[in-house]
């Protein structure tokens, strides 16, 4: 009876634990990540933002995070034909909080500039490419393949266990 009792035990934390990793797999899956522009520069004068966005991945689900002194800049996404020429146009979509967060909803090239006095002139702007989800790096593919190992798992323990 013991035994049996320690058995039933065994299974349960077994399946438990199986069930916590396949969640946890899955959660990693979908995430994006938060992008500070510029790192510890943040956003601001004296600094490369393009050659900074050059060593970076963008993909679908990340958040680029703008953080400067409120009043001081501003972010302004714009169109590429606007960003030649350091202009806003009437798309911009603006943000100014000092904490500005925005989300990279969908695949394609994205503009950023700041419209405070000759900033964008002297930098402060950047162009990004943001891939789709699933092909922005090699480590989804890694995923996959713990996926179906759990699955694999799951199915040997509904065999052998249940
Ligand atoms: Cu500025």
């Amino acid at each position: 009876m013991a035994i049996s009792r320690i058995s039933m035990g065994a299974k349960r934390l077994t399946l438990l634990l199986a069930f916590a990793c396949l969640t946890s797999l899955l959660s990693v899956r979908v995430e994006g990540k938060d992008i500070v522009v510029g790192d510890e520069n943040n956003w601001k004068l004296g600094f490369n933002y393009t050659a900074w966005a050059e060593t970076k991945t963008f993909k679908v689900g990340d958040t680029l995070v703008f953080n400067y002194g409120k009043g001081s800049h501003n972010v302004q996404s714009v169109s590429g034909a606007a960003f030649k020429d350091c202009s806003t146009g009437s798309d911009a979509v603006s943000f100014e909080s000092g904490e500005d967060r925005v989300p990279l909803k969908t695949a394609g090239n994205m503009w950023f500039l700041c419209s405070v006095g000759k900033h964008c002139q002297n930098g402060m702007k950047f162009k990004i490419t943001v891939l789709p989800a699933e092909t922005a790096q090699a480590a989804p593919s890694m995923s996959l393949a713990a996926f179906a190992f759990t699955v694999v798992i799951l199915a040997w323990m509904a065999v052998f266990l249940l």
